[in-house]
């Protein structure tokens, strides 16, 4: 019986790889990345070696086909070092998804050697200025002239906008709504391909994000992803999987800092004893320990689901992201009272997973967006 609640031993294996490479890779510099505004590329590229930009990209393809729980446990571990980073290779792990599962062989033969080793790195562009949660209200435009797409328009915080190398990018090439949303990769050096300036943000210092402007751009038709009007669909399928990998961002940095709690309220005294020994500091680690793991559960559930493409995933993959976001930065909150006075400083790390964690109930879509998934589902007709 409990088997079938436990990791097999491949998939211990891939965490215990995801772990080793943070703690020796990650965790000793996470802190500075965060200070300094440092982007750690030579890191993320380190991560590639050992497939992680590639997960469930098809080995044909280059990548290492793993499932999307065998994805969340490599974003828990990374983010238990780094959220902001984990997220950064999560959403190139996104995009590189979507041109090997959606793209003509050409385009996947052009584009992925190149994203699996992270000699070139992947952005998602969806938000625009105008419309953030109703994604498929977009403007930006793609007007068809022979054998090439003209694009105008803008893209609004876009992760690793100006250091990455490939936009994937979904424009409008017809009638207002999803429908007429297709998906379209596009270079940074295309001409007339610019950037706005890095954002100022509470947290994931060690990525830029920026607004990507489209100003007459030409792009080959041949760098469609899949048909016209495809779009919208390919967008939200590739979320599905990028909002289990947020939700499991929040879970590593949540567990993260509740360790960190543990040892400092058993090394901590006040009133003559360690804090530890208080009844009430026992109940929250208690709680603490007691929702990530409830969080935890559910979103290996949905991971299992999207893998398995389970009709009832979305709404799995949906409720997951909320409840593990949510949770986390509640759990984080709580360590970082536990911390007391010092939690507040940057000399602890729990201050900087407090502000990391914060924007996973925003972006990918907001947790009320989530809640909206899953209340048209449970009342559809
Ligand atoms: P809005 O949609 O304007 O929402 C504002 C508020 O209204 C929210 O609380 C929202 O929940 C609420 N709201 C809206 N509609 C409803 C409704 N129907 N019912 C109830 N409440 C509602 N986007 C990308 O495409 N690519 C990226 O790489 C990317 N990276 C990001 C990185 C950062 C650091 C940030 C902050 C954002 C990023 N985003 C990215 C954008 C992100 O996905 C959006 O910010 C998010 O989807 C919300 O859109 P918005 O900010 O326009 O808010
Ligand atoms: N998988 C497959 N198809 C899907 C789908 C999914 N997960 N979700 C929607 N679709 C299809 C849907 O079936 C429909 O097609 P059809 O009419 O053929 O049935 C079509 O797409 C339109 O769907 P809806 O009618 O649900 O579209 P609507 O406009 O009402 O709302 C909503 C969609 C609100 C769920 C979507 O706009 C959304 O997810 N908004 C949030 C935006 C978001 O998540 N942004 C994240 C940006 S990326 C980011 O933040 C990063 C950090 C990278």
């Amino acid at each position: 019986m409990t088997d079938q609640f436990d990791l097999t031993s491949d998939q211990r294996e891939i965490q215990e790889l995801a772990r080793r490479f943070t703690a020796d890779q990650i965790t000793p510099f996470a802190a500075e990345w965060d200070e300094k505004h440092i982007f750690p590329r030579e890191t993320i590229k380190a991560a590639a070696e050992l497939g992680f930009a590639a997960i469930y990209v098809s080995e044909e393809s280059g990548g290492i086909n793993l499932g999307r729980l065998e994805a969340a446990l490599i974003m828990e571990a990374m983010a238990y070092g780094c959220p902001a980073t984990s997220a950064f290779i999560s959403i190139h792990n996104m995009a590189s998804w979507m041109i090997d599962r959606f793209g003509s062989d050409d385009l996947k033969g052009r584009y992925l050697p190149s994203l699996v080793t992270m000699d070139k790195m992947a952005s998602y562009c969806l938000t625009e200025p105008g419309s953030g949660s109703d994604a498929a209200a977009l403007k930006t435009s793609a007007r068809l002239e022979g054998d090439h797409y003209i694009v105008n328009g803008s893209k609004q915080f876009i992760s690793g906008a100006g250091e990455n190398e490939v936009y994937v990018t979904m424009v409008r090439t017809g009638a207002e709504g999803p429908k007429g949303i297709s998906c379209l990769v596009i270079d940074k050096d295309m001409p007339g391909v610019s950037f706005g300036a890095n954002e100022r943000k509470l947290g994931w210092h060690a990525q830029p994000t920026r607004q990507v402007l489209f100003d007459n751009v030409k792009v080959p038709v041949a760098n469609r992803v899949g048909q016209e009007g495809e779009g919208f669909r390919f967008a939200m399928m590739g979320l599905d999987g990028g909002r289990l990998n947020i939700g499991a961002c929040s879970l590593g940095g949540a567990q993260r800092c509740l360790d960190e709690a543990i040892a400092y309220t058993k090394d901590r005294q006040q009133f003559g004893k360690p804090i530890a020994d208080f009844q009430n500091t026992q109940f929250t680690l208690a709680d603490m320990d007691t929702e990530l793991q409830a969080a935890r559960y559910l979103l290996y559930v949905a991971a299992a689901k999207v893998t398995a493409n389970a009709p009832d995933k979305t709404r799995f993959a949906a409720m997951a992201k909320r409840l593990s976001t949510d949770t986390g930065s509640s759990v984080v909150d709580r360590a970082l009272q536990l911390h007391g006075g010092y939690g507040y400083l940057m000399d602890y790390p729990i201050e900087r997973f407090w502000r990391d964690l914060r924007v996973h109930s925003i972006l990918e879509g907001t947790n009320q967006v989530m809640r909206m998934i899953v209340g048209r589902e449970l009342t559809r007709q």
